[in-house]
């Protein structure tokens, strides 16, 4: 079973991610891994922070010579910043008057409802973890999904399809088209829509003017799925279920689509249903369209997977909102830090990574296998059933 964790605070030392249940012998690309940490650092509107950082991936267990050994892989992702907080965040008892508090909750945040819960008389320790840093090290763990993905033929990405008002004109963009995105080496809004990303960066430019910030939403691709993962038996094994958890519990989103399934609560069926056909030379069934995000009944159909994740913007304002003082119960200005103004490209490059972890995962439950070459093995024989259906 892949299962993955990670620890570590915004500005405490390292950020950690734990990823187990991958087979032996997939081999790791180092430099593929910082890349993809380098992706999610990117973005117009991101805040100081992404000057003081340069992600990179420590790997410190299972993995030698190049290559996983089916243990559990340990990675450590250094935080730059830890020089500046050592004082005042330190493991050991420290000095008291070195602390740093958050006394005001910001509303949208965990602040408050953190603090309540683990008793903190004010919220420092809560965002700290609470904090999308944190997603850092999803990255990681995610490249290493992706990775083995990308062995059965598979591949994730992401492109923005919205930044406040600003949208694509059309969001059906060829796989080809996000693949060059992903190639860039500068990175504005990761817009597949060159028309639309002025306009989205103009939105940037607004909240970053009166103080505010911006959400978005960006959108998952995966290719390459096979079909048959998930499954339809029971609610918990559909892989839509999954996958909508997993984008779901990626900092300030609160929506998930999979394809389009908010338009098609007002369509007739007629005009929702991809309609099914069949290439005789590829030996295999298709679709005419996409509108189901390639998943039917909770199960990989074999056109492309689709998940959209709805960000609202981040709770963190240079011109407050009205809070409470955690001391005095007094209004106050709600806290503000260093922030970002716009995270949704760096939120989609997060999205990959826990949509890979999941098919990962799905993958590994039906394929099986402890080394690579068992996998391909299984994976190949499924792939011909398929085929010869
Ligand atoms: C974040 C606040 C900012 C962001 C951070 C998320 O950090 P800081 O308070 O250190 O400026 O930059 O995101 C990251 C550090 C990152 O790498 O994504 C928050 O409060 O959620």
């Amino acid at each position: 079973m892949l299962r993955f964790w990670t620890a570590g605070e915004s500005h405490g030392e390292t950020l950690v991610a734990w990823l187990s249940g991958l087979p032996a012998g997939l081999k790791i690309d180092q430099a593929f891994l910082d890349r993809e940490l380098w992706r999610r650092q990117q973005g117009y509107g991101r805040g100081g922070r992404q000057k003081i950082e340069r992600d990179t991936a420590h790997i410190v267990s299972g993995v030698r010579h190049g290559q996983t050994i089916g243990s559990p892989v340990a990675i450590l992702l250094e935080n730059k910043d830890w020089k500046n907080w050592e004082e005042s965040l330190p493991v050991g008892a420290g000095d008291p008057a070195k602390h740093k508090p958050v006394t005001s909750p910001r509303p949208g945040h965990a602040d408050l409802a953190g603090a309540l819960k683990f008793n903190f008389p004010e919220a420092r320790y809560v965002l700290e973890r609470a904090s999308a840093r944190e997603s850092a090290a999803r990255v990681a763990a995610g490249a290493l999904a992706k990775l083995f993905l990308h062995a059965l033929g598979a591949n994730v990405l992401s492109h923005v399809l919205s930044v406040g008002n600003a949208t694509v004109g059309d969001a059906e963009i060829a796989w080809e088209k996000l693949c060059e995105l992903s190639a860039r080496d500068e990175v504005l809004l990761n817009c597949a829509d060159p028309e639309a990303e002025p306009r989205m960066k103009a939105e940037v430019d607004n909240a970053l003017k009166s103080g505010d910030s911006v959400g978005g939403v960006f959108e998952v691709v995966a290719h390459g799925v096979p079909p048959g993962l998930g499954s339809y038996v029971n609610w918990d094994e559909r892989l839509d279920t999954q996958l909508a958890a997993a984008v779901m519990s990626l900092q300030a989103v609160k929506a998930v689509e999979i394809g389009s399934g908010i338009a098609a609560a007002s369509l007739p069926g007629s005009a929702v249903q991809d309609v099914i056909a069949y290439d005789k030379s590829g030996h295999r069934f298709l679709r005419r369209s996409n509108r189901a995000g390639g998943l039917e009944g909770g199960v990989s159909n074999g056109e492309d997977i689709i998940v959209r994740g709805y960000l609202k913007p981040i709770s963190t304002l240079r011109r407050p909102l009205e809070s409470v003082d955690f001391q005095t119960r007094e209004p106050v200005k709600a806290a503000y830090e260093r922030s970002d103004v716009c995270v949704v490209p760096a939120a989609g490059v997060a999205g990959e990574a826990m949509v890979s972890l999941t098919l990962a995962r799905a993958a590994r439950e039906k394929f099986g296998g402890d080394s690579m070459e068992e996998v391909l093995r299984n994976f190949r024989g499924y792939c011909e059933q398929v085929r010869n259906f």
